[in-house]
């Protein structure tokens, strides 16, 4: 299979320049194993879990695969301290981080030959995480599911591109060859893909995640939480029609929120909960049409990749 080398594959050691993003109660090690096992980045999330949780999962996976993987670091987490620190000394070969700027975190990590991929929404952040020593960043735009910045991803990833030096991965929308292609054209040297791999055979989400997914079309997804500052891009279910209604009322406070959605994503990813649950996806849910290996997404989507880039 032909790969399009970039700095990304260098700085990773990986094959294709395709990162598994790291999706709490979803990324798990069965999953980043089965991507790294293909070719690309697979991530383990470290979500909201404590130490135990990440170091086990890092076994699993070790066990699992001989070739590199990541960590993503949920920066909202309330043990961030303690997983940060199992990253440095099980000395994971590439940690990402979301929704928050990973500062304090990065001199321990680089220190350790932790290569840091943070997530970033706006140009302003990507700089400075690259004078912080950043190896590269993912660029993502609002188009991806869970939390998401302002702006989208055919907006964000040239200017990123244009104000840095170090390699720039987007992600956002991205769930085929084309995807790739037009990141490449933006002056991307990878892509991260969430929603596409939620259909991957080995990913251990409840089977009605899967099955709303692959019948999702375009204008399936939602983004409620604006108005508190937690945008979080979900499928429209009644959960989030819920939502939407009340953070519309006045006296909604983050406190509701919070009570509200506490357990939604476990509920959807674990139990399939279709009233219940919050299923984060992205806008390329309409592009996912079948349930397939790691290996044969990733193939599929490398092959039409070079093939429209005529490589
Ligand atoms: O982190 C994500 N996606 C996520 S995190 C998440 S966990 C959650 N669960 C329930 C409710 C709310 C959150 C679900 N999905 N993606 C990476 C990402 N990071 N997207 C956008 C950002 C981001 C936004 C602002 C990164 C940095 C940032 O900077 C703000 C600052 O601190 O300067």
């Amino acid at each position: 299979m032909k790969t399009i080398k970039s700095r990304i594959c260098e700085l990773t050691g990986i094959t294709y320049p395709i990162f598994q993003g790291g999706m709490s109660w979803i990324s798990e090690a069965r999953l980043a194993a089965a991507v790294s096992n293909a070719g690309g980045l697979g991530i383990i999330s470290a979500m909201n879990a404590d130490a135990s949780y990440l170091s086990s999962q890092i076994k699993l996976c070790r066990e699992l695969t001989d070739k590199p993987f990541g960590v993503n670091i949920l920066l909202l987490s309330p043990y961030v301290d303690d997983v940060a620190r199992v990253v440095r000394e099980e000395r994971i070969p590439v940690v990402t981080t979301g929704a928050g700027t990973p500062g304090k975190y990065m001199e321990g990590w680089l220190r350790a030959g932790v290569r840091v991929i943070p997530v970033v929404a706006s140009v302003a952040l990507a700089k400075r995480l690259e004078k912080m020593g950043a190896s590269a960043v993912i660029a993502e735009g609002a188009e991806a599911g869970g939390h998401v910045g302002e702006l989208n991803t055919m907006a964000l990833v040239p200017q990123v591109c244009d104000a840095l030096s170090i390699p720039v991965v987007a992600a956002g929308g991205i769930a085929d060859g084309r995807g790739i292609a037009a990141a490449f054209m933006l002056g991307a040297e990878g892509v991260q893909c969430g929603t596409r791999f939620l259909a991957a055979l080995e990913c251990q989400i409840h089977p009605v995640y899967k099955q709303k997914i692959i019948e999702a079309t375009d204008s399936d997804t939602i983004v409620t939480g604006k108005k508190l500052g937690h945008p979080v891009r979900a499928l429209k279910t009644p959960f989030t029609r819920k939502f939407a209604q009340l953070e519309n009322s006045q006296d909604f406070t983050q406190a509701d929120a919070d009570s509200f959605g506490a357990g939604a994503l476990r509920r959807a990813a674990q139990e399939g909960d279709a009233v219940n649950g919050c299923y984060m996806a992205g806008q390329s849910a309409g592009l996912v049409k079948k349930i397939q290996s790691a290996q044969d997404i990733i193939l599929e989507m490398m092959q039409q990749a070079t093939a429209l880039l005529k490589l």
